[in-house]
């Protein structure tokens, strides 16, 4: 059994690049009460998205999964 698992700091929209749309969307939420629709944007685990959490989208903006720049699906681990 295999269990897919990625983990981007920065990728709001979990799709495995963190871009220009990942840094917009943290912006969006900022001052937003976190919920199960935007507790993605909060990266560093305060309980509130802000500037803090932009800097952390701008400046992981442009990586990647090692699995998206082969053009496959998320990795995956081997069950333990
Ligand atoms: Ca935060």
């Amino acid at each position: 059994m295999t269990i897919p698992f990625a983990v981007l700091l920065g990728d709001t929209s979990g799709n495995n690049v963190v871009n220009a749309s990942d840094v917009a969307q943290t912006k969006a939420n900022a001052g937003a009460v976190l919920n199960e629709t935007n507790f993605r944007s909060d990266f560093n685990l305060s309980g509130t998205i802000n500037s803090s959490d932009i800097g952390i989208a701008k400046a992981a903006s442009g990586g990647a999964t090692l699995s998206s720049e082969k053009g496959e699906s998320p990795a995956r681990v081997s069950s333990l």
